[in-house]
């Protein structure tokens, strides 16, 4: 079904691409070529090469270098004798200063090599020349999902056992399904297999075999200094060719299980593989974001330790409607102009993702704008090795494979890390490139990844630690260095003053800054720290202040009250066991605004003072440590003072029934209450301003009505009726 084909290798391929011959090798170095002579002002050149001849007999004609210098040339010379020369010739008056001029050549003898602008462009290069004297890819294993691999010279001696993972025969075109040589037979689509087959082709463009997969292993580990063709950026890697791609183009589903065989996961029906990748190569790009399946199958060969890199795409998108280069935690690569913009095809990054990698793309199919590398000559069937030029974000991403490779030779780290590093050693596009913002993280600069040692995250700052109950809250800022790349989450420990450290045994989320600390002893002093880490360790310590867990007190009781004086309450008080600093208490008069908290030394006795002479007030008391208070008692008191006569007596007879009732009295004290009585009869008291007698004998009645409170009794007020 044509519906599943979502791909096309991510290679911009023209019809008529230039396949280029062989040239010769070049020839052997000499060492020395001769000397540099500065000239003291008054020397001439002439009398500069005189002076040279003076001391090594054979000169051979002499070349400006700089006004006031000039290269002599010196046959035969060895180093030893240049060496002598030179301190014999400063001390010749004329001669200011004395070099020894060598043969410079290519750091590769591949005849190709001075195309290879994608290694050494100052502007778009990858800088590759100065990083091979520390790394070259040895031991490393790239593997190269594509279309397969022809038995090229300059690929041969770096090939591992790889495999097909081609499902339709079809686009295979090798016979048959899923098997164990990545050999690729060719790509080619005519019109025939159009008509033969419009199901499976119907729409694919009609193209010569592209040998894209060859293409891409070449600019990733085609082997440097054989004289032959062109030098890959890891050329001492190798190559485990895995077929995911063939006629116009492959499966998703086909590219996942290559990335599982690839990384040595199992895929039924074929062998495990036994040289499991470092690095995955994924010159490879759909136009739909990243699926869950290729999500998975990229999270698992991360986990068994590969790198994964994946061109970011060629609709001059952003990847993260591309896939696998939207996919999370790979390396996605950009593609650059010569001059080091983006190329007017590739996709760039979005906000908020890790940003894609740039490297050397080129924009053409020409030496000086495309990147050369290892093909077949045939246009459907092998034929024969060549070399030719393509471009596309598929030649850029080999050149990030294999710095991958190089930096993990040169420093085993995690893919993760990998990642982080790379990006973090890139150069700044150039001033005035159209890359700006979240476009990219930068351009590929092998050199600076294997010198520039990656950093641990700085110090945390603003750690503090607050004591609670049997527990210490701590929080803290990020560090202001986050090192290389970003912080994946904070160390936590603490101790006793004095003690061992204990470290927290949580999981960490890298963006929470708090932790609360528990199961400490409540009284005793502990001090935390707190270190932040990223994929390469942690950063140094920051240690807190010493900090007490402590319990918020418990509650006061109020027991009794008495008063001294006319204007005094005391208060005898039970007080919590543990943990108190102190007593607070507040007095507020009755219909006014709460009193201010005030402090006491703690103690079961609290004296209040200033009161209105009997007016209700409210005493609230309370005990406090530095955690704060604890729960408040509160009563009502007032000093004593007789209350004054009921007033509005009322009294309301009907037969033997007689309804008495009264309004307080303008005076009360606390808590008033009454008694009433018929005649000299018994007193009855209520706290009701009401009462109802009953059996109240005919004839005239005095009804009396007596307030009382805790000091005392009140005056009579009383009321006769006749009847
Ligand atoms: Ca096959
Ligand atoms: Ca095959
Ligand atoms: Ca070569």
């Amino acid at each position: 079904m044509r519906g599943t084909r979502l791909l096309t290798a991510a290679v911009v391929l023209g019809t008529a691409g230039a396949v280029l011959s062989m040239p010769p090798a070049v020839a052997a170095d000499g060492p020395v070529v001769g000397l540099v002579i500065t000239r003291e002002s008054g020397t001439t050149a002439r009398e500069a090469e005189s002076l040279v001849g003076d001391v090594v007999g054979d000169v051979e004609g002499r070349t400006p270098v700089a006004p006031g210098v000039t290269a002599v040339e010196t046959p035969g010379l060895t180093v030893t004798e240049a060496q002598q020369a030179i301190k014999e010739l400063q001390r010749l008056d004329g001669i200011a200063e004395v070099g020894v001029d060598t043969k410079v050549t290519a750091a590769s003898n591949d005849p190709y090599f001075a195309d290879q602008w994608s290694l050494t462009h100052p502007l778009s290069g990858a800088q590759a020349e100065s990083a091979w004297t520390t790394a070259t890819g040895a031991g490393q294993v790239i593997a190269v999902i594509d279309t397969g691999i022809t038995a090229h010279e300059d690929l041969a001696p770096n090939l591992l056992p790889g495999a097909d993972l081609i499902a339709n025969t079809l686009v295979a075109n090798d016979g048959d399904a899923r098997d164990s040589d990545p050999s690729d037979p060719g790509d080619w689509v005519e019109s025939a297999d159009i008509t033969a087959h419009p199901d499976e082709f119907e729409g694919c463009p009609t193209l010569a075999s592209s040998w894209h997969g060859t293409h891409v292993a070449g600019l990733a580990a085609a082997v440097r200094d054989n004289a032959k063709g062109i030098a890959g950026i890891a050329p001492d890697a190798k190559i485990l060719p895995v077929r995911a791609l063939g006629k116009c183009g492959g499966t998703m589903s086909d590219v996942a299980a290559a990335i599982t065989w690839a990384s040595g996961g199992e895929v039924p029906g074929l062998p495990v593989n036994q040289n499991p990748a470092d690095v995955i190569n994924l010159s490879l790009s759909s136009s739909v974001t990243c699926q869950p399946f290729v999500q998975a199958a990229i999270d698992e060969a991360i986990g068994r330790g590969a790198t994964v890199v994946a061109a970011a795409g060629n609709r001059f998108g952003t990847i993260e409607n591309a896939s696998p280069g939207g996919c999370y935690d790979i390396i996605a690569v950009g593609a650059l102009s010569r001059s080091g913009s983006r190329a007017n095809y590739s996709n760039q990054g979005v906000a908020g993702r890790d940003l894609p990698i740039f490297a050397a793309g080129g924009t053409a199919l020409t030496e000086t704008d495309g990147l050369v590398s290892t093909v077949d000559s045939g246009a459907k069937v092998p034929a024969g090795d060549s070399y030719t030029p393509y471009y596309g974000t598929s030649m850029a991403t080999p050149l990030v494979a294999g710095a991958a490779a190089l930096l993990q030779q040169a420093r085993p780290m995690s893919p993760a890390a990998v990642a982080e590093h790379l990006r973090d050693t890139t150069r700044p596009f150039p001033v005035g490139s159209n890359c700006t913002g979240s476009c990219g993280a930068g351009i590929l600069d092998v050199s600076r990844a294997l010198t520039i040692a990656p950093r641990v995250p700085g110090p945390v700052g603003g750690l503090t630690a607050t004591g609670a109950d049997g527990a210490v809250s701590l929080s803290w800022d990020e560090p202001g260095d986050p090192g290389t790349g970003a912080v994946t989450g904070y160390a936590v420990e603490y101790r006793q003053a004095g003690g061992q450290w204990v470290g927290s045994p949580d999981p960490w989320n890298s963006t929470l800054r708090q932790k609360l600390l528990q199961d400490l002893a409540n009284g005793v002093t502990y001090e935390a720290r707190v270190a932040a880490k990223n994929v390469f360790g942690q950063g140094p310590w920051t240690v807190s202040a010493p900090v007490t867990p402590l319990a918020l007190p418990g509650a006061t009781q109020i027991r009794t009250v008495t008063y001294p004086s006319k204007t005094s309450a005391r208060l005898e008080l039970r007080l919590p066991a543990e943990n108190i600093s102190g007593v607070q208490f507040r007095v507020t008069r009755l219909g006014r605004q709460p009193g201010q908290w005030q402090e006491t030394s703690a103690g079961t006795r609290l004296r209040v003072s200033g009161l209105a002479r009997g007016v209700r007030h409210t005493v609230e008391v309370r005990v406090f440590n530095e955690r704060g208070a604890g729960t408040a008692a509160s009563r009502q008191v007032a000093t004593p003072v007789k209350p004054g006569a009921v007033k509005a007596l009322r009294v309301k007879r009907s037969g033997a029934k007689a309804t008495v009732s009264w309004q307080p009295p303008t005076r009360t004290g606390m808590d008033v209450r009454y008694r009433v009585r018929v005649g000299k009869g018994d007193w009855r008291a209520t706290t009701a301003e009401k009462m109802v007698l009953r059996k109240v004998a005919a004839g005239p009645a005095r009804f009396e009505v007596r307030s009382r409170n805790e000091a005392g009794l009140g005056p009579v007020a009383y009321i006769v009726k006749r009847k």
